[in-house]
Parts: structure tokens; C-alpha cells; sequence
């Protein structure tokens, strides 16, 4: 059968998810702290070459918008990504789409990864479980060529009422497809719209290595490369950089970046070399950071203006019950150093539904005790799939998806819920007021 050119629509879903605190304690800015550019769709995009691709970012303009756009444009295939708290919405919006139309329907992303499961009914076709540049791209190329898509690793076909059955990807840095950089260009007409609110700034995305070697109980990366760390090379990455034109703040979506040493020295000395001047943010752990003070001081140099750091909590009984692997000095330590170099810090802390009004309290001091320039806290939810929702799924008290925004405690709470909410979002309300600009 000759080899057919397939039209093909990425979809980011709308901003969705429902957050107590905002809905019912005045909070607004929990959810959309800014809309990122869906880089998972351009780097999905990259290799379709021989295709025609269009990305639709609902979180940027209206259904009836994207209605017409799609029937305009009348897809062969569509492919859907979502985080957990997206998971309903975009089987609503599948549903439909298949009501319209009948493409073949894929879905991918951190949910589709940890809950396959949950996507295998009639709305999708296929299910992508961890990355999936290489092996969308190899399903892409069986439906071109008339067949289906049932043997490719990493690439489950729904067979809804009955269990799924796939063959896992064996991820190597081949699934990275190197040479081939993302489709910034399908995103051109919504980039103006991706704006950190908080910051009062755009960004560009770009991705250094995928995966992470470690395994925090309540986190959704390891699974997504079974476990690895895969690199890009330097110069894909400097490649990408220099795509993003004018972009002046370059955020590394990498889950945790510089885990690799020689390659975080390498793209430093080449962002030097090239004379590429751009303020970096980038996740990294507070243990890399102790670990590697060099490092940090050689990146402050290349530009790296903030970093995000999972910090998670000061305390190390709860540290180690999220199977953070270090303790509580290690906190006080990356904190200083960063202090120290002047890096602007992004904590992210984690609101036990454990927490009485002396555990926020303790945290608000530790927050304002260590100058964490802006603190991003989240209720502790256990996503399904994760060790931590083995763990806690006897204590569930809501099921509904659709409240896993990190904002909600989904499971019970020592405090009576009401207090709970009130004293968390009293909290951020307090931490908010006190906005970070960038110099
Ligand atoms: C940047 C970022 C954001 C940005 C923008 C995200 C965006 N573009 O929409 C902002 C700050 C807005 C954001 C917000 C939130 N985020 Co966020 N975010 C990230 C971060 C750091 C990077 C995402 C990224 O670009 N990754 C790189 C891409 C290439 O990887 P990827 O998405 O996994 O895609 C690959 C595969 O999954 C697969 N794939 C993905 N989609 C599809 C689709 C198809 C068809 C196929 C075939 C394959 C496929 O192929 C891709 C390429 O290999 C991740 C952590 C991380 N490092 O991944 C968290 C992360 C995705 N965020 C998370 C969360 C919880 C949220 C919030 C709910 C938090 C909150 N309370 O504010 C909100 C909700 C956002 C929303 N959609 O409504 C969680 C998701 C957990 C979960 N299972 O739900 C993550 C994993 C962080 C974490 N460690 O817990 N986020
Ligand atoms: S929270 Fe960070 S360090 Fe822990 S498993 Fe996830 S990506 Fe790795």
C-alpha cells in the first residue's frame, strides 16, 4: 500500500481542573500561574515532516475558534496530551471529535503514562505510555501506510471492556531523536499569549534531558523513560535556544536538570562560546545544587536566573516518607549557596493533608526565615500510578480527577477540611502579596 500524507491535529485541552481554595476561598492565581507553550505537541510535531501537522492550543483561544479550525482543517489523525487533572476533559472532548468525525484518536502525556488504564474506552484509539517522539512518529508511519499500530512499543490499542495489553519501550537516547528540534513555528500565532503573570514575563521552552533516576513517591517523570536519564546533546540544545529568537527567558522543562555533570559542563562552555545571553530557569535538586556549587556558579555566569526546587518539606521524617533521599540540612545548604550566587529560587513546598496549623505556620517561618524569593506550595495528591497513591488510596475522599490540580486535599485531612483550606489558602493569599519582579 502506498504511503499516504496524513493530516494530523495536536490538541492542548483547555484550562480545566476544578481547586477548591479558588472556587470557594478567593484564590485566584493557583492553577494558571502562566500558560506554557504545549512543548510536548512541538517536540511531537518535529519528526512529521512528511505530514501535515497543525497545533491547537485551547488554553489559548476559544471552541468555537477551534471547532471551525477543525473543521477546516479536517484531521486523519488527532493527538491528545494530558496531565491528570486534564484526564476527563479530554475524554469529553474525544467524545466529541469522534462524533464530528471519526479520526484516529491518540492520547499521551503524564496521565496517559501512570494510568493507561483509565484512557482504554471507545473515545481513543491508541494510548502513547512515556515519550513519545519516536514511537508517535512510528505509529503515524503504520497508519500511513494502512496498517495499525498494535506492535509498537510504548504504544497501547484501546480495547475498551477488556485489559490493555502493550508491548513497554525499552527508552534509549535514540527516543530522543536528536537532530530533529521541535515545531516552535506551529505555535507562532499563540506565543504573545504564553506569560508568566507572576514574573510579568514570556518564555520559551527547551528541554536538556528527559527522565529521572530517582523515585519521590507522589512523582509522575520516572516512569515516563522507565526510570532513565536521557540527554540531549549540547548542541541540540544551543540549536533550540537560538530558535527561540528574541525570547529573552528560556525555561529547561527538564524534570531535573544538570543529573548529568560532563553534560551540563559541556552546554554551559557552548552557551558561553556562542555568545547566547538569556535568563535560564531551570528544576533542579536541592542535592545536585549541594553536590555541584562549580556547576551553579558556571550557570549563574551562562545566565541561569532562577531555579525551581522541589524542597518539598524541611523536615526529614516527612522528606523520607516521600523517598526524597536527603535530609533536611541538605535544604539549608543548596539554599544558601544559592543566596550566595544570587539565583532567584522557585520552592516548591508540599501541604501534607498531615499538616495542623503549627505545620503551616512552621512553614510560612521557613519560607520568610530563608528568603525563598517566590514559594510554590501544593496539597500532597496522590496521582494514580504513583507509589504514594498505593500507599494513601484507602484515604481517598475524592476520586473525581478533575479536583487532582494539586490544590485540593483529595484524601482526608487531620484538620477538620474547612480549616484545612482556609488556613492554605490564608497562606498563599499571604505569600502572594509579596510578588517577585525580575531584574
Ligand atoms: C512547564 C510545566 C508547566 C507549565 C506549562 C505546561 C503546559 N505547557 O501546559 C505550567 C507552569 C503552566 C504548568 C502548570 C501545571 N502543571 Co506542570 N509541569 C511543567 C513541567 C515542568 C514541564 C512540562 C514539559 O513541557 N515537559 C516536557 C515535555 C516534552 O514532556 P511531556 O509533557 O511529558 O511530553 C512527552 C510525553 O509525555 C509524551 N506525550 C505527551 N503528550 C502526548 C500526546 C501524544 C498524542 C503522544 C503520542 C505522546 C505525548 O511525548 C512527549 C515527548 O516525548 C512538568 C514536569 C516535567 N518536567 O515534565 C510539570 C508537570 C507536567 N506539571 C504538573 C502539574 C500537576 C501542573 C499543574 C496541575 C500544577 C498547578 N497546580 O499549577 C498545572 C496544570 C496545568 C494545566 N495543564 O492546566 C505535573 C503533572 C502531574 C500529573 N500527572 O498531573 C508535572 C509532571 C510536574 C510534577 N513533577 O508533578 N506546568
Ligand atoms: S520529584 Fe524530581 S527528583 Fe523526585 S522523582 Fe520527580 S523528577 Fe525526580
Amino acid at each position: 500500500m502506498t504511503k499516504q500524507k496524513m493530516k494530523i491535529m495536536l490538541i492542548n485541552p483547555p484550562n480545566c481542573g476544578r481547586s477548591i481554595p479558588e472556587e470557594e476561598y478567593g484564590i485566584t492565581s493557583l492553577r494558571q500561574i502562566f500558560k506554557g507553550e504545549p512543548f510536548n505537541l512541538e517536540i511531537l510535531a518535529g519528526p512529521l515532516k512528511d505530514h501535515e501537522v497543525m497545533i491547537s492550543d485551547l488554553k489559548c483561544e476559544t471552541e468555537d475558534a477551534f471547532w471551525k479550525t477543525f473543521d477546516e482543517f479536517q484531521p486523519d489523525v488527532v493527538g491528545l496530551t494530558a496531565v491528570t487533572c486534564e484526564a476527563n476533559t479530554v475524554i469529553r472532548l474525544a467524545r466529541k471529535i469522534k462524533e464530528k468525525r471519526n479520526p484516529v484518536i491518540v492520547i499521551g502525556g503524564n496521565h496517559a503514562t501512570y494510568d493507561p488504564g483509565y484512557f482504554n474506552r471507545a473515545e481513543f484509539d491508541y494510548i502513547a505510555i512515556g515519550l513519545g517522539k519516536k514511537s508517535f512518529r512510528e505509529l503515524i508511519g503504520a497508519l500511513a501506510d494502512g496498517k495499525k499500530g498494535q506492535d509498537i512499543a510504548g504504544i497501547a490499542e484501546t480495547s475498551p471492556g477488556k485489559p490493555l495489553t502493550y508491548a513497554t519501550r525499552n527508552y534509549d537516547e535514540t527516543d530522543l531523536m536528536d537532530e530533529v528540534p521541535p515545531r516552535y513555528d506551529l505555535v507562532a500565532k499563540y506565543r504573545n499569549q504564553y506569560f508568566l503573570e507572576q514574573l510579568g514575563l514570556t518564555m520559551g521552552f527547551v528541554i536538556t534531558a528527559y527522565g529521572c533516576t530517582h523515585k519521590c513517591s507522589f512523582c509522575t517523570i520516572p516512569k515516563m523513560t522507565g526510570g532513565k536519564y536521557l540527554n540531549h546533546s549540547a548542541d541540540a540544545v544551543i540549536r533550540d535556544i537560538q530558535m527561540l529568537g528574541d525570547i529573552s527567558f528560556i525555561r529547561m522543562v527538564d524534570a531535573n536538570t544538570f543529573g548529568n555533570l560532563s553534560l551540563s559542563l559541556d552546554l554551559y562552555k557552548k552557551i558561553m562560546q556562542s555568545g547566547i545571553r538569556k535568563k535560564f530557569f531551570a528544576d533542579v535538586r536541592a542535592d545536585t545544587i549541594v553536590k555541584n556549587p562549580a556547576l551553579m556558579k558556571n550557570w549563574k555566569e551562562a545566565g541561569l536566573y532562577a531555579v525551581v526546587v522541589g524542597f518539598e518539606d524541611f523536615q526529614d521524617t516527612r522528606l523520607s516518607a516521600y523517598n526524597k533521599k536527603y535530609q533536611g540540612h541538605v535544604i539549608h545548604e543548596a539554599i544558601d549557596i544559592l543566596h550566595d550566587l544570587g539565583i532567584v529560587i522557585v520552592g516548591d513546598f508540599i501541604a501534607s493533608p498531615e499538616y495542623d496549623e503549627k505545620d503551616f505556620e512552621a512553614l510560612e517561618n521557613f519560607i520568610a526565615a530563608h528568603r525563598i524569593e517566590i514559594p510554590v506550595i501544593s496539597v500532597l495528591t496522590p496521582i494514580p500510578g504513583t507509589p504514594l497513591y498505593k500507599k494513601m488510596k484507602k484515604d481517598i475522599i475524592i476520586s473525581d480527577l478533575d479536583y487532582y490540580t494539586f490544590t485540593n486535599a483529595v484524601t482526608k485531612t487531620k484538620m477538620p477540611a474547612a480549616i484545612f483550606y482556609k488556613t492554605f489558602a490564608d497562606l498563599v493569599k499571604r505569600l502572594h502579596e509579596r510578588p517577585h519582579k525580575p531584574n
